[in-house]
Order: C-alpha cells, then structure tokens, then sequence
C-alpha cells in the first residue's frame, strides 16, 4: 500500500490526503499511517494540514520500488527482495534458488545495504558497508557447467559498460572477476552454481561495486588496492541509477550468452582487457603459475604462455599482483 501511495505522491506538489485516500479506497487515516511508514522508510514527506503532503526526497536506498521505476529490462530485476543487511546476499540467493516452486523467476534480485558476512572467493571475506551495491541475481540458463566462466565474463562486461554509460569512468577488467579503475579494485563478482545430468541448475552471480565508500573506511590491509566510484569522480553517485543501467546491460549480454552467442561478448570483454598481453603470476591453488596471458578463448578459459613456450590453459585462479 505504501508503495501506492508513493505512485500518487508528487515532489514539489502536494496532494490532499482526501484525494490519496479516495484513489485507493482507503481512509484518511489509513493514508496517514502509510505516509508514516515511508518516512520510516527514509522518504522524505512534508504534510500540511490543507494542502495534504509532498514528496520532497527519495532515500539514498536501493528500495526494489526505486529500482524498478525506470528499470527498463523485461526480467531481471522484475523481483528483487531488499534487505536493509544480510550476512551474504549470495547465501540467501542461493535458499532461495534451491525453491523449485519459484524457479520460473529467472533475474531475481537479492539486494543488501550491508553485508555481515560477505563473501569472496575461495572463503575470502568481501568488505561489504552501507553505500555500495551488494547483490546477488538467480538465474536458470539452460547451458551446460562449462558455461560458467563466460557468465562471470559476461558480468564484468556489462560492470564495466554500466560504469562507463553512467559516470563516463573507464574501468578494467582483471581475470577473472575483478574490474578495476587505475589498477584499483572496485568490483568483485562471485558466480557460484549447482548442476544437474551435466546442465545447470541454478546459478547466482554475486556483484559487489563499491559506489559511496571513503577510501580510508576499507579496512587497512586492503586499502592500497581499492577504490571507489565516489573516489575516483570525486561525488556522490546515485546507486539506483547505476544499478538499473548494471541491470540493463547484463540482460542484454545475458540475452546473447544464452543464444551462444559469445563471441561479441569476448570480443568487448578483450576490449576493456587488464590481463592480457601482461606477464603474470597466477594461483592455481596447489601451484603458481607464471607466464604472459597470450588469449582467452571462446570459453572463457585463460591461456598462458610460459617462459619455455608452454601454453597452459587455466580454468580458474587468482592473479598475484
Ligand atoms: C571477489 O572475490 O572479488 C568476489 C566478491 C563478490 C562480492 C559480492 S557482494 C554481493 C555478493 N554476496 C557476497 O557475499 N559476495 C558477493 P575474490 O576475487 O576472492 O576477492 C576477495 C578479495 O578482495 C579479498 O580477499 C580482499 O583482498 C579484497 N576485498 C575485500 N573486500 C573488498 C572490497 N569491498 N573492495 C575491493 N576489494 C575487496
């Protein structure tokens, strides 16, 4: 209902509550109580006894009704469950696409403003305060498991593509999910799945992009090698905004993947390229690997070529700096 009310309401303008009251059904009180809960909400509402109320700012929140008013996808973001903290929006997204029942929701969102727990890979911590996008999107593409590194691709494409749509910020992308602004990280991705008779059953993409964060509230030990949006433009940047382009951009590439059509992914993926052409150290978990990223190839795999001329193919790692 409060998000009814929130269609009618106008900024600079007030409406009368008799005439919010008569659009809905509802009493006048009833309008009143749900013009409390909005400003509970953080909406900023000023009220006059004649004239009724006015809208006069939105919250700084990533509320699914501020999302999905201008969102223009057909899917993705069409549900989206807002939390205000979660200890990973990976671990609820992952409850929640074990849910069969629900399974024909393709593109839900699970959205945090602060993460206790957030996730990494391989068990690391991701730093996760108020002020950046944490989320997480489920999906069931019928592709089979190798197709997972070129959903992670794909993801930092359409990161980097939203950063520069909507800051004009050019940004990079490091093998295999981190995109980076002046060789500093601003976004990890954690693409985690479960399969089934060698097709995928589910798949959550966790994204996190650090958006409004002062640089020295990153914890020490990881403040030399990240940065921010704010940091980088020197402003605020509206984090809806920057959200509904992200959610924009990833159908679109999302809509081609699931065509097998990859290659013009690749194609822009080696466009916005950190990693290849460089000599690299790469963690391959029980060794390092050291040697020039020569190429990626249609699968997304990483080929690197060692000093003796040995191509190796690496499916998945961590690049050393
Ligand atoms: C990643 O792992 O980069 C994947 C991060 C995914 C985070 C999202 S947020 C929404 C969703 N829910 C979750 O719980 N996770 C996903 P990895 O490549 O393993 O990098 C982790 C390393 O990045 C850490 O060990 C730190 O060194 C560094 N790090 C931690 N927090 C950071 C931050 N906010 N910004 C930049 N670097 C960070």
């Amino acid at each position: 209902m409060a998000n009814d009310i929130l269609k009618y309401l106008k900024e600079k303008e007030y409406v009368s509550g008799e005439v919010l009251a008569r659009i809905l059904g509802i009493s006048r009180v009833a309008v009143w109580k749900q013009i409390q809960i909005l400003k509970n909400m953080e909406y900023k509402i000023t009220s006059d006894q004649n004239l009724g109320y006015c809208l006069v700012s939105h919250p700084d929140l990533l509320l699914p009704q501020e999302i999905q008013k201008g969102l223009s996808t057909n899917y993705i973001g069409k549900v989206i469950d807002y939390f205000p903290e979660l200890k990973s929006t990976n671990i609820t997204a992952k409850e929640k696409a074990l849910h069969r029942a629900e399974r024909i929701v393709e593109g839900r969102l699970i959205i945090a403003e602060r993460q206790s727990a957030g996730k990494g890979r391989l068990g690391r911590e991701w730093f996760s305060p108020a002020g950046g996008i944490w989320l997480s999107i489920i999906l069931y593409p019928q592709l089979s498991p190798s197709y997972i590194s070129r959903i992670t691709l794909m993801t930092a494409v359409a990161v980097v593509q939203a950063i520069k749509v909507y800051t004009q910020i050019e940004s990079q992308i490091k093998w295999p999910n981190d995109v980076l602004i002046n060789e500093k990280k601003v976004c990890g991705i954690l693409t985690e799945m479960s399969t089934e008779l060698d097709m995928i059953n589910w798949v959550v993409i966790g994204i996190g992009i650090n958006v409004n964060i002062n640089i020295w509230d990153f914890p020490e030990d990881i403040q030399k090698n990240t940065t921010s949006l704010k940091e980088t433009s020197g402003k605020e940047i509206s984090r809806v905004k920057l959200l509904q382009a992200f959610l924009w951009e990833f159908e679109k590439y999302y809509e081609k993947l699931k065509k097998k059509e990859f290659s013009s992914i690749l194609k822009e993926w080696k466009l916005y390229s950190h990693t290849l052409g460089r000599k690299i150290r790469v963690d391959m978990g029980e060794k390092i690997i050291i040697g020039e990223a020569v190429e990626i190839n249609e699968e997304g795999v990483l080929i690197l070529k060692k000093e003796d001329g040995e191509l190796i193919k690496i499916i998945s790692g961590t690049i050393l700096k």
